[in-house]
């Protein structure tokens, strides 16, 4: 299968290791295709970037779809554009935060998300409520490291947020953490070894998760509001992008 894993970011150094993360997790019969928005912010740490995020999602889901795509991820905890990517997606589309969210909530009854800048901690409230996991997010803490200042497991980053997990397991009773950025993805090993409780990193669960629906046979339901967009033609900028 096709795994079309989107960084909504427009990173090249980011998608490469998003694209590792991914393929380590990948099955051998899964074949990821990762790739970032031709458009948008480098980096997604605020409301203002989340909106060209999604747009820049809807551009790689779009194509993705056109080439035949079994299933799509969205690589940004922000889960950005989701609903809109499944109006137009055939295939499973799965955001790194619902999907982190659904695999901390069967390892532990409760959970706390770390993240990146403080600012973006109300992004993750929102899809808390959202997605229904109020009764299994207990905290979500920033570090106050910017996305692209994130360097890595043998960085100065790591500390920080091992420190910050720690103290977010203590304070909110949590029984594992979730990741809060595509970013930290190759950080997981190394802070789940540390710290002994479930570290989920978003990317490899919701690739995990894609191939699961996929290998059951199952796609996004197009009976709804997720059935494919209303055909109407779009103004000025969004012309080329009518439904
Ligand atoms: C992400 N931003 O996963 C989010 C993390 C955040 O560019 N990729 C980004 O801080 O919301």
């Amino acid at each position: 299968m096709r795994i079309r894993v989107v960084n909504p970011n427009t990173s090249a150094a980011m998608t490469a290791r998003i694209a590792a993360a991914a393929a380590a997790v990948a099955a051998p019969g899964t074949l990821v295709d990762a790739v970032h928005s031709s458009f948008g912010a480098p980096s997604i740490e605020d409301h203002h970037d989340d909106v060209w995020a999604a747009a820049g999602v809807l551009e790689q889901v779009r194509r993705g779809q056109a080439e035949g795509a079994d299933a799509f991820v969205i690589a940004c905890f922000g889960d950005p554009g989701l609903h809109a990517a499944r109006e137009v997606a055939d295939g499973p589309v799965i955001g790194i935060a619902e999907a982190a969210f659904h695999a901390a909530s069967l390892l532990a009854t409760g959970f706390s998300v770390v993240t990146t800048l403080t600012r973006t901690c109300v992004i993750a409230d929102h899809l808390v409520l959202q997605y229904g996991f109020e009764r299994k997010c207990r905290g979500i803490h920033g570090t106050d490291i910017a996305v692209l200042d994130l360097d890595g497991a043998d960085g100065t980053c790591f500390e920080t947020i091992l420190g910050t997990a720690r103290e977010a397991l203590a304070r909110d009773r949590s029984g594992a953490i979730v990741l809060g950025c595509a970013g930290m993805a190759d950080l997981c090993g190394e802070l789940q070894q540390r710290l002994g409780v479930p570290v989920i990193d978003g990317v490899g669960a919701a690739v995990k998760l894609a191939e699961a629906l996929v290998g059951l046979g199952l796609r996004t339901s197009k009976s709804g509001d997720y059935a494919p967009p209303l055909a109407k033609t779009y103004a000025g900028l969004a012309q080329p992008w009518s439904p």
